[in-house]
């Protein structure tokens, strides 16, 4: 199969690295920064239970060096996924299989109607980057694709082989005939966790010590309200999950708390954003999320 990653950041450089390392694969990764993909000298290292890897691994700023592939796993950030889809156009056709893995659910705004096959993806793969190529896989949580609409014959064969490939590579993953409700669980989750800690300054476990805790709570409670107004089935408990994933990574700093330290834009739109927007339409109230996105813009 020939697979290009998007995006060198933790997860697409965790993606590649493993996927390299464990496949015999026609794979790439695509940067959109010619600098730094030339500075990466086609090499990833990856740092996996005290281990340092090297991972030779193809790494381009230009798709047109890559051309067609079958699948594409699209690992930048929410605000940046129009503009990916562009620079990637190179590798994109009829027989594509793109892949995007992004907080929140903005993202899903720019995948209609597009020329070649879109299924969506949710991890729970945990993945920090230690400096540009440099990744620390820092948990093995469980993947789900699937379409947003049901698919049959070679378009549902494509996403089958998809999760061969990511369960060889030990990424385990499942296909999910119901994305749409695990899309909105991981939502809640990052609802509840990522503002919060960026807001206090602390890891995700902290917020398990109250005032935090109830904060964490009314708000995963709001957007579980949006979801029930939208008719979203949410696969679990939204509070008892969002609590387990302080407890599971409690020492954790959210992508959000990592992003304000680093002065860098937040996905705060793409996530507390855009379900107070879908909260908005629906004429459900969502006061604590609206403070978090105050308090967020102030930090920014
Ligand atoms: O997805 C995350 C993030 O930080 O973006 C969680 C699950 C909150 C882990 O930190």
């Amino acid at each position: 199969m020939k697979i290009a990653v998007i995006g060198p950041g933790a997860l697409g450089s965790l993606f590649a690295a493993g996927i390299n390392r464990t496949a015999d694969q026609d794979l790439w990764l695509l940067d959109h920064d010619a600098q730094r993909a030339a500075r990466l000298d086609n090499k990833l290292l990856l740092n996996e239970n005290g281990q340092e890897l090297v991972c030779p691994v193809r790494i381009t700023a230009d798709a047109r060096n890559i051309g067609p592939v079958d699948l594409v796993l699209l690992c930048v950030k929410s605000a940046d996924v129009a503009d990916a889809l562009v620079r990637a156009r190179p590798l994109l056709n009829v027989n594509t299989l793109l892949i995007p893995f992004q907080n929140g659910i903005r993202h899903l705004d720019v995948l209609h109607d597009l020329p070649f096959h879109v299924a969506i993806g949710v991890t729970a793969q945990g993945a920090t980057l230690l400096s540009p190529g440099h990744v620390r896989h820092g948990g093995s949580g469980l993947t789900r694709i699937g379409f947003l609409e049901p698919q049959s014959g070679p378009t549902l064969k494509r996403l089958n082989n998809a999760a061969h490939l990511l369960n060889v590579c030990g990424f385990k993953t499942e296909i999910s005939p119901d994305i749409l409700s695990h899309i909105w669980a991981k939502l809640l989750i990052n609802v509840g966790i990522n503002a919060l800690t960026a807001i206090l300054n602390c890891p995700n476990g902290d917020l398990l010590k109250e005032p935090a805790r109830t904060r964490m709570v009314e708000a995963v409670l709001e957007g579980a309200a949006v979801a029930k107004a939208l008719g979203i089935e949410l696969p679990t408990d939204p509070v008892a999950m969002t609590q387990q994933v302080c407890r599971d990574t409690a020492a954790n700093i959210s992508s959000m708390l990592q992003d304000v330290r680093r002065g860098k834009t937040t996905e705060i739109e793409a996530i507390n954003g855009a379900l107070a927007a879908e909260a908005r339409k629906l004429n459900v109230p969502v006061p604590v999320n609206e403070e978090l996105i105050r308090q967020i813009k102030k930090l920014a």
